[in-house]
Protein backbone atom coordinates (compact mmCIF):
# COMPACT_ATOMS: atom_id res chain seq x y z
CA UNK A 1 0.00 0.00 0.00
CA UNK A 2 0.99 3.40 -0.44
CA UNK A 3 0.91 5.14 3.37
CA UNK A 4 0.35 8.54 2.63
CA UNK A 5 -1.21 9.31 5.57
CA UNK A 6 -4.17 11.41 6.06
CA UNK A 7 -2.46 14.30 8.11
CA UNK A 8 -3.03 17.36 6.35
CA UNK A 9 -4.69 15.95 3.65
CA UNK A 10 -7.68 18.30 4.55
CA UNK A 11 -10.32 15.31 3.06
CA UNK A 12 -13.13 14.84 4.82
CA UNK A 13 -14.13 11.21 5.99
CA UNK A 14 -18.13 10.66 6.43
CA UNK A 15 -18.11 7.09 8.46
CA UNK A 16 -21.77 5.34 8.00
CA UNK A 17 -22.57 2.98 10.79
CA UNK A 18 -25.34 1.55 11.93
CA UNK A 19 -24.88 3.29 15.73
CA UNK A 20 -23.74 5.92 16.42
CA UNK A 21 -20.08 5.87 18.94
CA UNK A 22 -22.53 7.63 21.29
CA UNK A 23 -25.94 5.96 23.42
CA UNK A 24 -28.48 9.23 23.84
CA UNK A 25 -30.67 9.25 26.77
CA UNK A 26 -33.58 11.92 27.04
CA UNK A 27 -33.66 13.82 30.08
CA UNK A 28 -36.41 16.49 29.04
CA UNK A 29 -38.86 17.03 26.28
CA UNK A 30 -35.12 19.06 24.41
CA UNK A 31 -32.62 17.58 26.65
CA UNK A 32 -30.44 14.85 26.17
CA UNK A 33 -27.10 13.21 27.50
CA UNK A 34 -24.70 10.94 25.58
CA UNK A 35 -22.43 8.37 26.74
CA UNK A 36 -19.96 6.26 24.65
CA UNK A 37 -20.84 3.10 23.85
CA UNK A 38 -18.85 -0.10 24.50
CA UNK A 39 -18.39 -1.80 21.21
CA UNK A 40 -15.46 -2.78 18.68
CA UNK A 41 -16.28 -0.21 15.93
CA UNK A 42 -16.51 2.57 18.62
CA UNK A 43 -13.40 1.59 19.88
CA UNK A 44 -11.41 1.44 16.56
CA UNK A 45 -12.53 4.58 15.67
CA UNK A 46 -12.20 6.09 18.43
CA UNK A 47 -8.20 5.35 18.06
CA UNK A 48 -8.20 7.48 14.33
CA UNK A 49 -7.11 10.55 14.84
CA UNK A 50 -6.27 13.89 12.19
CA UNK A 51 -9.00 13.49 10.37
CA UNK A 52 -11.69 15.32 9.25
CA UNK A 53 -14.32 12.90 9.99
CA UNK A 54 -17.89 13.31 10.33
CA UNK A 55 -20.17 10.05 12.06
CA UNK A 56 -23.59 9.38 10.43
CA UNK A 57 -25.96 6.55 12.41
CA UNK A 58 -28.50 5.71 14.14
CA UNK A 59 -28.62 7.21 18.29
CA UNK A 60 -30.00 4.17 19.26
CA UNK A 61 -33.46 5.61 20.20
CA UNK A 62 -36.73 6.41 19.02
CA UNK A 63 -37.55 10.24 18.68
CA UNK A 64 -40.81 10.43 16.92
CA UNK A 65 -41.38 14.25 17.81
CA UNK A 66 -39.67 17.14 15.65
CA UNK A 67 -38.81 18.52 19.06
CA UNK A 68 -36.72 15.59 20.36
CA UNK A 69 -34.69 15.15 16.98
CA UNK A 70 -33.81 18.86 16.87
CA UNK A 71 -32.41 19.13 20.09
CA UNK A 72 -30.92 15.73 19.90
CA UNK A 73 -29.25 16.29 16.11
CA UNK A 74 -27.59 19.68 17.96
CA UNK A 75 -25.99 17.93 21.09
CA UNK A 76 -24.93 15.18 18.67
CA UNK A 77 -23.16 17.82 16.18
CA UNK A 78 -21.33 18.87 19.18
CA UNK A 79 -19.77 15.19 18.82
CA UNK A 80 -19.46 15.35 15.37
CA UNK A 81 -22.41 13.28 14.77
CA UNK A 82 -25.12 13.25 12.82
CA UNK A 83 -28.28 11.04 13.38
CA UNK A 84 -30.31 9.09 11.29
CA UNK A 85 -34.15 8.76 12.81
CA UNK A 86 -35.29 4.81 12.64
CA UNK A 87 -39.02 4.18 14.17
CA UNK A 88 -39.61 1.71 16.19
CA UNK A 89 -41.58 -0.83 13.53
CA UNK A 90 -38.27 -0.28 11.38
CA UNK A 91 -35.92 -0.78 13.76
CA UNK A 92 -37.60 -4.04 14.92
CA UNK A 93 -37.12 -5.20 11.28
CA UNK A 94 -34.40 -4.19 10.15
CA UNK A 95 -32.38 -4.14 13.27
CA UNK A 96 -33.75 -6.86 15.10
CA UNK A 97 -34.69 -8.85 12.35
CA UNK A 98 -32.67 -9.24 9.35
CA UNK A 99 -29.56 -7.75 10.72
CA UNK A 100 -29.18 -9.29 14.47
CA UNK A 101 -31.78 -12.73 13.69
CA UNK A 102 -30.31 -13.38 10.01
CA UNK A 103 -27.16 -11.83 8.81
CA UNK A 104 -25.28 -11.77 12.29
CA UNK A 105 -25.82 -15.92 12.91
CA UNK A 106 -25.16 -16.47 9.36
CA UNK A 107 -21.86 -14.86 9.23
CA UNK A 108 -20.24 -16.42 12.36
CA UNK A 109 -21.32 -19.87 11.18
CA UNK A 110 -24.49 -20.33 13.55
CA UNK A 111 -27.29 -20.30 11.20
CA UNK A 112 -30.42 -19.25 11.36
CA UNK A 113 -31.92 -19.50 14.78
CA UNK A 114 -33.63 -23.28 15.29
CA UNK A 115 -37.21 -22.58 17.01
CA UNK A 116 -38.24 -19.96 15.28
CA UNK A 117 -36.87 -20.68 11.89
CA UNK A 118 -39.94 -21.16 9.92
CA UNK A 119 -41.26 -17.66 11.46
CA UNK A 120 -38.10 -16.16 10.54
CA UNK A 121 -38.21 -17.63 7.17
CA UNK A 122 -41.86 -16.27 6.69
CA UNK A 123 -40.96 -12.80 8.19
CA UNK A 124 -37.82 -12.70 5.70
CA UNK A 125 -39.31 -10.71 2.75
CA UNK A 126 -40.29 -7.95 5.21
CA UNK A 127 -37.38 -7.73 6.93
CA UNK A 128 -35.21 -7.18 3.85
CA UNK A 129 -37.92 -4.88 2.71
CA UNK A 130 -37.22 -2.80 5.92
CA UNK A 131 -33.54 -3.27 5.68
CA UNK A 132 -33.35 -1.72 1.92
CA UNK A 133 -35.69 0.52 3.37
CA UNK A 134 -33.37 1.69 6.15
CA UNK A 135 -30.39 1.86 4.29
CA UNK A 136 -32.38 4.11 2.29
CA UNK A 137 -32.78 6.17 5.84
CA UNK A 138 -29.04 5.94 5.83
CA UNK A 139 -27.86 6.91 2.29
CA UNK A 140 -30.61 10.02 2.15
CA UNK A 141 -28.97 11.45 5.02
CA UNK A 142 -25.22 11.18 3.71
CA UNK A 143 -26.61 13.34 0.15
CA UNK A 144 -27.37 15.75 2.53
CA UNK A 145 -24.35 16.21 4.32
CA UNK A 146 -22.14 15.62 1.01
CA UNK A 147 -19.46 17.42 -0.65
CA UNK A 148 -17.71 16.54 -3.94
CA UNK A 149 -14.70 15.08 -2.79
CA UNK A 150 -15.50 13.51 0.30
CA UNK A 151 -15.05 10.29 1.20
CA UNK A 152 -17.61 7.74 2.56
CA UNK A 153 -16.64 4.81 4.87
CA UNK A 154 -19.61 2.50 4.93
CA UNK A 155 -19.24 -0.15 7.90
CA UNK A 156 -20.77 -3.28 8.37
CA UNK A 157 -22.98 -6.01 7.33
CA UNK A 158 -26.06 -3.62 8.74
CA UNK A 159 -25.65 -1.42 5.10
CA UNK A 160 -25.02 -3.95 2.74
CA UNK A 161 -27.29 -2.13 0.47
CA UNK A 162 -25.99 1.17 1.00
CA UNK A 163 -23.51 1.14 -1.77
CA UNK A 164 -26.03 0.93 -4.47
CA UNK A 165 -28.33 3.19 -3.10
CA UNK A 166 -24.92 5.93 -3.09
CA UNK A 167 -23.58 5.12 -6.32
CA UNK A 168 -27.43 5.18 -7.79
CA UNK A 169 -27.55 8.87 -6.74
CA UNK A 170 -23.75 9.79 -7.76
CA UNK A 171 -21.48 7.41 -9.57
CA UNK A 172 -18.60 9.78 -8.54
CA UNK A 173 -18.89 9.29 -4.70
CA UNK A 174 -16.09 7.68 -3.61
CA UNK A 175 -17.27 4.45 -1.37
CA UNK A 176 -15.83 2.53 0.78
CA UNK A 177 -17.64 -0.60 2.33
CA UNK A 178 -16.07 -2.48 5.59
CA UNK A 179 -16.92 -5.94 7.18
CA UNK A 180 -16.44 -6.13 11.24
CA UNK A 181 -17.42 -9.73 11.01
CA UNK A 182 -16.09 -12.43 9.40
CA UNK A 183 -17.19 -12.82 5.75
CA UNK A 184 -18.74 -16.95 6.07
CA UNK A 185 -17.43 -19.96 3.49
CA UNK A 186 -19.59 -19.15 -0.03
CA UNK A 187 -21.18 -22.40 0.76
CA UNK A 188 -23.00 -20.95 3.91
CA UNK A 189 -23.38 -17.42 2.77
CA UNK A 190 -25.07 -19.12 -0.70
CA UNK A 191 -28.06 -20.25 1.90
CA UNK A 192 -28.99 -16.45 2.38
CA UNK A 193 -32.34 -15.73 0.22
CA UNK A 194 -31.26 -12.43 -0.54
CA UNK A 195 -27.74 -13.36 -1.55
CA UNK A 196 -27.34 -12.14 -4.71
CA UNK A 197 -28.97 -8.90 -4.20
CA UNK A 198 -26.66 -7.99 -1.18
CA UNK A 199 -23.63 -9.23 -3.11
CA UNK A 200 -23.79 -6.68 -5.82
CA UNK A 201 -24.83 -3.74 -3.88
CA UNK A 202 -21.56 -4.43 -2.00
CA UNK A 203 -19.80 -4.35 -4.92
CA UNK A 204 -21.00 -1.12 -6.32
CA UNK A 205 -18.33 0.24 -3.62
CA UNK A 206 -15.11 1.33 -5.18
CA UNK A 207 -13.47 -0.67 -2.05
CA UNK A 208 -14.46 -3.50 0.06
CA UNK A 209 -12.65 -4.25 2.63
CA UNK A 210 -11.89 -7.23 5.40
CA UNK A 211 -10.19 -8.27 8.37
CA UNK A 212 -8.34 -11.41 6.91
CA UNK A 213 -7.34 -12.37 3.90
CA UNK A 214 -9.67 -15.09 4.27
CA UNK A 215 -12.92 -13.44 4.59
CA UNK A 216 -11.65 -11.64 1.20
CA UNK A 217 -11.48 -14.54 -0.40
CA UNK A 218 -14.51 -16.10 0.78
CA UNK A 219 -16.47 -12.25 -0.15
CA UNK A 220 -14.81 -13.14 -4.02
CA UNK A 221 -15.68 -17.00 -4.24
CA UNK A 222 -19.10 -16.00 -3.19
CA UNK A 223 -19.18 -13.65 -6.37
CA UNK A 224 -17.81 -16.00 -8.66
CA UNK A 225 -20.17 -18.74 -7.91
CA UNK A 226 -23.42 -16.94 -7.22
CA UNK A 227 -22.86 -14.63 -9.37
CA UNK A 228 -20.33 -16.05 -11.83
CA UNK A 229 -18.37 -12.80 -11.77
CA UNK A 230 -14.39 -13.13 -11.91
CA UNK A 231 -12.38 -13.02 -9.22
CA UNK A 232 -8.70 -11.59 -10.07
CA UNK A 233 -6.27 -10.93 -7.26
CA UNK A 234 -7.38 -7.31 -7.02
CA UNK A 235 -10.86 -8.19 -6.44
CA UNK A 236 -13.96 -8.73 -8.28
CA UNK A 237 -14.56 -7.61 -12.34
CA UNK A 238 -17.82 -7.30 -13.98
CA UNK A 239 -18.32 -6.26 -17.42
CA UNK A 240 -14.68 -4.57 -17.17
CA UNK A 241 -15.53 -3.03 -13.84
CA UNK A 242 -13.23 -3.75 -10.65
CA UNK A 243 -14.55 -3.71 -7.40
CA UNK A 244 -11.09 -4.03 -5.35
CA UNK A 245 -11.46 -6.28 -2.37
CA UNK A 246 -8.64 -6.45 0.14
CA UNK A 247 -7.68 -7.45 3.80
CA UNK A 248 -7.07 -4.68 6.00
CA UNK A 249 -6.95 -5.98 9.36
CA UNK A 250 -7.80 -3.58 12.65
CA UNK A 251 -5.78 -2.08 15.57
CA UNK A 252 -6.48 -0.48 18.61
CA UNK A 253 -5.07 2.75 19.98
CA UNK A 254 -2.26 0.98 22.32
CA UNK A 255 -0.86 4.45 23.77
CA UNK A 256 -4.51 5.28 24.87
CA UNK A 257 -4.60 1.96 26.59
CA UNK A 258 -0.60 2.89 27.64
CA UNK A 259 -1.44 6.17 29.04
CA UNK A 260 -4.90 5.43 30.93
CA UNK A 261 -2.63 3.61 32.88
CA UNK A 262 -0.62 6.69 34.33
CA UNK A 263 -3.94 8.12 35.62
CA UNK A 264 -4.43 8.18 38.92
CA UNK A 265 -7.95 6.06 38.64
CA UNK A 266 -6.55 3.54 37.10
CA UNK A 267 -3.71 3.22 39.18
CA UNK A 268 -5.89 3.01 41.90
CA UNK A 269 -8.14 0.27 40.50
CA UNK A 270 -4.62 -1.36 40.12
CA UNK A 271 -3.91 -1.20 43.62
CA UNK A 272 -7.71 -2.18 44.99
CA UNK A 273 -7.38 -5.30 42.42
CA UNK A 274 -4.06 -6.29 43.48
CA UNK A 275 -5.00 -6.51 47.21
CA UNK A 276 -8.63 -8.62 46.48
CA UNK A 277 -6.72 -11.24 44.58
CA UNK A 278 -3.53 -11.17 46.49
CA UNK A 279 -2.11 -14.59 46.42
CA UNK A 280 -4.25 -15.87 43.52
CA UNK A 281 -3.83 -16.32 40.19
CA UNK A 282 -6.77 -14.19 37.61
CA UNK A 283 -8.00 -14.89 34.38
CA UNK A 284 -10.28 -12.50 32.69
CA UNK A 285 -12.58 -12.56 30.03
CA UNK A 286 -13.98 -9.62 28.75
CA UNK A 287 -16.95 -9.69 26.02
CA UNK A 288 -20.04 -8.43 24.54
CA UNK A 289 -22.62 -11.27 26.30
CA UNK A 290 -23.35 -12.41 22.59
CA UNK A 291 -23.87 -16.44 21.31
CA UNK A 292 -20.54 -15.69 19.25
CA UNK A 293 -18.51 -14.95 22.02
CA UNK A 294 -18.34 -18.85 23.52
CA UNK A 295 -18.64 -17.49 26.89
CA UNK A 296 -20.75 -20.94 28.12
CA UNK A 297 -17.70 -23.21 26.95
CA UNK A 298 -15.18 -20.45 28.25
CA UNK A 299 -16.87 -21.47 31.85
CA UNK A 300 -17.01 -24.93 31.48
CA UNK A 301 -13.75 -25.36 30.29
CA UNK A 302 -11.82 -23.06 33.85
CA UNK A 303 -14.43 -26.05 35.42
CA UNK A 304 -13.08 -28.94 33.83
CA UNK A 305 -9.65 -27.57 34.59
CA UNK A 306 -10.61 -27.34 38.32
CA UNK A 307 -12.04 -30.69 38.24
CA UNK A 308 -9.02 -31.70 36.96
CA UNK A 309 -6.52 -29.92 38.69
CA UNK A 310 -7.83 -29.34 42.14
CA UNK A 311 -5.15 -28.35 43.53
CA UNK A 312 -5.65 -25.25 42.17
CA UNK A 313 -8.80 -24.53 43.56
CA UNK A 314 -9.22 -21.47 45.68
CA UNK A 315 -5.79 -20.14 44.43
CA UNK A 316 -7.71 -18.86 40.62
CA UNK A 317 -10.00 -17.25 39.77
CA UNK A 318 -11.66 -16.28 36.54
CA UNK A 319 -13.49 -12.45 36.33
CA UNK A 320 -16.01 -12.77 33.37
CA UNK A 321 -17.03 -9.02 32.49
CA UNK A 322 -19.82 -9.48 29.82
CA UNK A 323 -21.90 -6.67 28.84
CA UNK A 324 -25.14 -7.19 27.73
CA UNK A 325 -26.38 -6.35 24.19
CA UNK A 326 -29.78 -6.76 22.02
CA UNK A 327 -31.45 -7.00 25.55
CA UNK A 328 -34.65 -7.13 23.75
CA UNK A 329 -33.75 -10.28 21.53
CA UNK A 330 -35.19 -13.41 23.11
CA UNK A 331 -31.54 -15.52 22.49
CA UNK A 332 -29.46 -12.94 24.63
CA UNK A 333 -32.05 -13.26 27.37
CA UNK A 334 -31.64 -16.74 27.27
CA UNK A 335 -27.71 -16.82 26.78
CA UNK A 336 -27.67 -14.62 29.83
CA UNK A 337 -29.89 -17.08 32.38
CA UNK A 338 -27.93 -19.76 30.48
CA UNK A 339 -24.29 -18.05 31.57
CA UNK A 340 -25.46 -17.13 35.18
CA UNK A 341 -26.64 -20.88 35.43
CA UNK A 342 -23.43 -22.63 34.61
CA UNK A 343 -21.65 -19.77 36.73
CA UNK A 344 -24.32 -20.87 39.90
CA UNK A 345 -23.56 -24.48 39.68
CA UNK A 346 -19.63 -24.02 39.20
CA UNK A 347 -19.04 -21.49 42.47
CA UNK A 348 -21.51 -23.88 44.20
CA UNK A 349 -18.92 -26.87 42.89
CA UNK A 350 -16.20 -25.49 43.80
CA UNK A 351 -16.55 -22.21 46.07
CA UNK A 352 -15.33 -22.42 49.54
CA UNK A 353 -16.03 -20.77 52.94
CA UNK A 354 -13.10 -17.81 51.65
CA UNK A 355 -13.57 -17.58 47.59
CA UNK A 356 -15.56 -18.59 44.66
CA UNK A 357 -13.75 -19.08 41.58
CA UNK A 358 -15.87 -17.25 39.11
CA UNK A 359 -16.86 -13.58 39.77
CA UNK A 360 -18.99 -12.93 36.47
CA UNK A 361 -20.48 -9.14 36.08
CA UNK A 362 -23.08 -8.41 33.76
CA UNK A 363 -22.22 -5.25 32.71
CA UNK A 364 -20.19 -2.58 30.86
CA UNK A 365 -16.86 -1.34 32.88
CA UNK A 366 -15.50 2.38 32.72
CA UNK A 367 -12.37 2.87 31.11
CA UNK A 368 -10.04 2.98 33.55
CA UNK A 369 -11.32 0.57 35.25
CA UNK A 370 -10.86 -1.91 32.13
CA UNK A 371 -7.25 -1.13 32.00
CA UNK A 372 -6.50 -1.55 34.80
CA UNK A 373 -7.96 -5.27 35.13
CA UNK A 374 -5.99 -5.47 32.17
CA UNK A 375 -3.09 -4.54 33.51
CA UNK A 376 -3.44 -6.54 36.77
CA UNK A 377 -4.59 -9.92 35.32
CA UNK A 378 -2.84 -13.31 34.51
CA UNK A 379 -4.23 -14.92 31.63
CA UNK A 380 -6.92 -13.39 29.22
CA UNK A 381 -8.72 -16.34 27.98
CA UNK A 382 -10.59 -15.28 24.38
CA UNK A 383 -12.74 -18.21 22.94
CA UNK A 384 -15.01 -16.73 20.64
CA UNK A 385 -16.62 -19.52 18.08
CA UNK A 386 -16.50 -17.00 15.66
CA UNK A 387 -14.88 -13.63 15.60
CA UNK A 388 -13.66 -10.90 13.06
CA UNK A 389 -10.73 -9.91 14.74
CA UNK A 390 -11.99 -9.68 18.25
CA UNK A 391 -10.18 -6.05 20.43
CA UNK A 392 -10.22 -7.38 23.67
CA UNK A 393 -6.92 -9.94 22.93
CA UNK A 394 -5.31 -6.50 21.63
CA UNK A 395 -6.36 -4.50 24.58
CA UNK A 396 -5.47 -7.17 26.99
CA UNK A 397 -1.69 -7.06 25.23
CA UNK A 398 -1.19 -3.50 25.19
CA UNK A 399 -2.37 -3.10 29.10
CA UNK A 400 0.20 -6.06 30.02
CA UNK A 401 3.58 -4.06 29.56
CA UNK A 402 4.88 -4.85 32.23
CA UNK A 403 3.26 -8.36 34.07
CA UNK A 404 3.61 -10.03 30.57
CA UNK A 405 0.20 -12.00 31.03
CA UNK A 406 -0.34 -14.94 28.77
CA UNK A 407 -3.12 -14.83 26.10
CA UNK A 408 -5.20 -17.81 25.27
CA UNK A 409 -7.23 -17.28 22.09
CA UNK A 410 -9.74 -18.72 19.86
CA UNK A 411 -8.59 -19.66 16.00
CA UNK A 412 -11.63 -19.00 14.83
CA UNK A 413 -11.14 -15.20 16.03
CA UNK A 414 -9.85 -12.89 13.37
CA UNK A 415 -7.17 -12.24 15.81
CA UNK A 416 -5.50 -15.35 15.87
CA UNK A 417 -3.80 -14.54 12.37
CA UNK A 418 -1.77 -11.31 13.92
CA UNK A 419 -1.37 -12.69 17.22
CA UNK A 420 -1.36 -16.42 16.84
CA UNK A 421 2.15 -16.83 16.82
CA UNK A 422 2.33 -15.02 20.86
CA UNK A 423 -0.88 -16.47 21.88
CA UNK A 424 -2.12 -20.12 22.77
CA UNK A 425 -4.61 -20.74 20.08
CA UNK A 426 -7.30 -23.03 21.21
CA UNK A 427 -10.63 -24.99 19.39
CA UNK A 428 -13.14 -23.19 22.20
CA UNK A 429 -15.15 -26.01 21.02
CA UNK A 430 -12.80 -29.09 22.86
CA UNK A 431 -13.34 -28.01 26.20
CA UNK A 432 -10.82 -30.50 27.23
CA UNK A 433 -7.82 -28.54 25.43
CA UNK A 434 -8.68 -25.23 26.22
CA UNK A 435 -8.57 -26.80 30.18
CA UNK A 436 -5.17 -27.97 29.25
CA UNK A 437 -3.90 -24.28 27.65
CA UNK A 438 -5.25 -22.93 31.25
CA UNK A 439 -2.79 -24.93 33.06
CA UNK A 440 -0.23 -24.31 30.68
CA UNK A 441 -0.83 -21.06 30.86
CA UNK A 442 -0.67 -21.02 34.60
CA UNK A 443 2.81 -22.83 34.62
CA UNK A 444 4.18 -21.13 31.71
CA UNK A 445 7.76 -20.32 32.77
CA UNK A 446 8.69 -16.20 32.72
CA UNK A 447 11.14 -16.70 29.42
CA UNK A 448 7.91 -18.63 27.59
CA UNK A 449 5.71 -16.04 28.44
CA UNK A 450 8.31 -12.89 27.95
CA UNK A 451 8.92 -14.51 24.44
CA UNK A 452 5.11 -14.54 23.31
CA UNK A 453 4.12 -11.36 25.31
CA UNK A 454 7.46 -9.43 22.87
CA UNK A 455 6.05 -10.88 20.22
CA UNK A 456 2.59 -9.83 20.29
CA UNK A 457 3.26 -6.12 21.97
CA UNK A 458 5.74 -5.56 18.81
CA UNK A 459 2.38 -6.24 16.98
CA UNK A 460 -0.47 -4.72 18.52
CA UNK A 461 1.69 -1.23 19.08
CA UNK A 462 2.66 -0.91 14.88
CA UNK A 463 -0.17 -1.96 13.92
CA UNK A 464 -2.61 0.26 15.40
CA UNK A 465 -6.61 1.92 14.71
CA UNK A 466 -4.99 4.92 13.01
CA UNK A 467 -2.69 2.69 10.46
CA UNK A 468 -6.18 1.02 9.34
CA UNK A 469 -7.98 4.07 8.73
CA UNK A 470 -5.64 5.56 7.04
CA UNK A 471 -4.41 2.52 4.50
CA UNK A 472 -8.17 2.00 4.45
CA UNK A 473 -8.85 5.84 3.04
CA UNK A 474 -5.45 6.12 1.22
CA UNK A 475 -6.42 2.50 -0.88
CA UNK A 476 -9.88 4.15 -1.41
CA UNK A 477 -8.33 7.15 -3.31
CA UNK A 478 -6.16 5.35 -4.90
CA UNK A 479 -8.16 2.86 -6.30
CA UNK A 480 -10.58 5.44 -7.61
CA UNK A 481 -8.14 7.43 -8.88
CA UNK A 482 -6.80 4.27 -10.94
CA UNK A 483 -10.32 3.72 -12.08
CA UNK A 484 -10.15 7.53 -13.86
CA UNK A 485 -7.30 6.57 -15.51
CA UNK A 486 -8.73 3.32 -16.92
CA UNK A 487 -11.44 4.56 -18.26
CA UNK A 488 -9.70 7.94 -19.54
CA UNK A 489 -7.43 5.09 -21.59
P1 LIG B 1 -17.30 -6.69 19.07
O1 LIG B 1 -18.07 -7.93 18.78
O2 LIG B 1 -17.95 -5.70 19.90
O3 LIG B 1 -16.82 -6.00 17.73
P2 LIG B 1 -14.47 -6.75 20.09
O4 LIG B 1 -13.63 -6.59 18.89
O5 LIG B 1 -13.87 -7.69 21.08
O6 LIG B 1 -15.93 -7.28 19.76
O7 LIG B 1 -14.65 -5.36 20.77
C1 LIG B 1 -15.34 -5.19 21.97
C2 LIG B 1 -15.05 -3.81 22.51
O8 LIG B 1 -15.98 -3.52 23.53
C3 LIG B 1 -13.66 -3.70 23.08
O9 LIG B 1 -13.10 -2.46 22.75
C4 LIG B 1 -13.89 -3.80 24.60
O10 LIG B 1 -13.00 -3.02 25.35
C5 LIG B 1 -15.29 -3.26 24.75
N1 LIG B 1 -15.97 -4.02 25.82
C6 LIG B 1 -16.38 -5.30 25.77
N2 LIG B 1 -16.92 -5.67 26.96
C7 LIG B 1 -16.83 -4.60 27.75
C8 LIG B 1 -17.22 -4.35 29.10
N3 LIG B 1 -17.81 -5.26 29.87
N4 LIG B 1 -17.00 -3.12 29.59
C9 LIG B 1 -16.41 -2.18 28.82
N5 LIG B 1 -16.03 -2.36 27.56
C10 LIG B 1 -16.24 -3.55 27.03
C11 LIG B 1 -17.03 -6.20 16.33
C12 LIG B 1 -16.65 -7.59 15.80
C13 LIG B 1 -15.22 -7.91 16.20
C14 LIG B 1 -14.28 -6.84 15.67
C15 LIG B 1 -14.76 -5.46 16.05
C16 LIG B 1 -13.96 -4.38 15.35
O11 LIG B 1 -17.55 -8.57 16.29
O12 LIG B 1 -14.84 -9.18 15.70
O13 LIG B 1 -13.00 -7.03 16.22
O14 LIG B 1 -16.13 -5.26 15.70
O15 LIG B 1 -13.94 -4.56 13.98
Amino acid sequence: FRRLGLRGMKQRLLVVANRLPVSANRRGEDQWSLEISAGGLVSALLGVKDVDAKWIGWAGVNVPDEVGQQALTNALAEKRCIPVFLDEEIVHQYYNGYCNNILWPLFHYLGLPQEDRLATTRNFESQFDAYKRANQMFADVVYEHYQEGDVIWCHDYHLMFLPRCLKEHDINMKVGWFLHTPFPSSEIYRTLPSRSELLRSVLCADLVGFHTYDYARHFVSACTRILGLEGTPEGVEDQGKLTRVAAFPIGIDSDRFKRALDIDAAKRHVNELKQRFAGRKVMLGVDRLDMIKGIPQKILAFEKFLEENPEWIDKVVLLQIAVPTRTDVPEYQKLTSQVHEIVGRINGRFGTLSAVPIHHLDRSLDFHALCALYAVTDVALVTSLRDGMNLVSYEYVACQGSKKGVLILSEFAGAAQSLGAGAILVNPWNITEVADSIKHALTMTSDEREKRHRHNYAHVTTHTAQDWAETFVCELNDTVAEALMRTRQ
